[in-house]
């Protein structure tokens, strides 16, 4: 007998009213799910196609590679415009806003393809995005809005097919692709407060160009929890957000070669950083930066804009905020 699992489309009409989200939103998520379909499909059979390599590449066929995230973003892209919900689109692909329907109620900041350095072998990458309402009521005042403004965040891992949504005051659910390539079966997502499970991740090769104060708690922490470090931030939050602990990526400050410091931090804060803060908010858990700041109050300046990233449990994190809090 074939068991019919709840869908993902069913679960948002479900929540609709109850969290007073309207069928301009159904039909925006509508276009994300199939964004996310066809850049599943693309990834899975882009390394028979050639298309893992840089762009700039020529394949076997004599035609022009083009890079898989450059298609994740056209695929995005194309899905957008169609569904005529959004004023303007921020990619990480693109220099500039994209400006795509002056109608539109939302604006979208999305990460088509993040976790380059898995890409050119097949492994899981992310698709990551937040959703914030323009201002309907008189003339829109910008694009640019903390994460605190969202109503929604979701990372796709690809090709691993699994979809985590985090939707204002509804928690942080999860979804797994069928073999319809449907994604089924909503399960709510808890941060554990157990310990027992709980894991660190970062990048272990750049320790020693934290700040000193990280660089002690971590010396002080670490031996307590499994390290695990994919080296995409979606994969690696998924980890989180099912076993509890900590993902960060630090600021880069004691590099030998001062040029490589990055004191701003490397992720970006408007489709990285505050989509899975809110994703963690909405599972118990909270995010903060640098100087210990709750990353989803950042206003951001710029739509690039980088940031250190401490997310995850909220013990861990409270833990080392306030000892990012210190001057020293
Ligand atoms: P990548 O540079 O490979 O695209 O956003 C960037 C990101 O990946 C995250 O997905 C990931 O968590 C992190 O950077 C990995 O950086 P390192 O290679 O420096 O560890």
């Amino acid at each position: 007998m074939i068991r019919f699992e709840q869908t993902f489309m069913n679960f948002l009409i479900q929540h609709q009213e109850k969290y007073n989200r309207t069928y301009h939103f159904l039909i925006l998520m509508d276009a994300m799910i199939s964004a996310a379909k066809h850049i599943q499909y693309y990834y899975l059979t882009s390394a028979l196609k050639g298309n893992l390599g840089l762009a700039g590449e020529v394949n076997v066929q004599g035609e022009d590679v083009m890079r898989m995230d450059q298609i994740a973003h056209e695929i995005t892209i194309h899905y957008l415009r169609a569904s005529g919900r959004v004023i303007h689109a921020v990619s990480e692909e693109s220099d500039e806003i994209i400006s795509i329907n002056p109608d539109g109620r939302y604006f979208i900041y999305f990460d088509p393809l993040d976790g380059s350095s898995n890409i050119p072998h097949g492994l899981p990458v992310g698709f990551l995005f937040g959703i914030a309402k323009r201002n309907l009521e008189g003339p829109e005042d910008g694009h640019l809005r903390a994460g605190k403004d969202f109503i929604a965040a979701g990372m796709f891992v690809i090709p691993t097919g699994t979809f985590t949504f985090g939707l204002r005051g509804a928690g942080t659910w999860r979804f797994h692709i069928d073999e319809t390539m449907t994604f089924v079966r909503p399960t709510r997502m808890v941060l554990p407060e157990e310990t027992k499970t709980w894991e660190l991740s970062f990048n272990a090769g750049n320790r020693l160009t934290y700040a000193e104060k990280v660089q002690k708690w971590i010396m002080e922490h670490e031996s307590k929890y499994a390290f695990r470090y994919l080296g995409a931030l979606a994969g690696d939050v998924h980890r989180i957000l099912s076993n509890g602990g900590m993902f960060m990526y630090p600021a880069i400050v004691n590099h030998p070669n001062p040029k490589k410091n990055r004191p701003e931090g490397k992720l970006r804060l408007m489709y990285e950083g505050s989509v899975v803060a809110f994703m963690c908010r909405e599972a118990g858990g909270t995010a903060v930066n640098e100087a210990g700041i709750p990353i989803l109050e950042i206003q951001p300046e710029t739509h690039h804009q980088r940031t250190a990233l401490y997310v995850g449990s909220k013990e861990l994190v409270e833990d080392i905020a306030r000892v990012l809090r210190t001057k020293k």
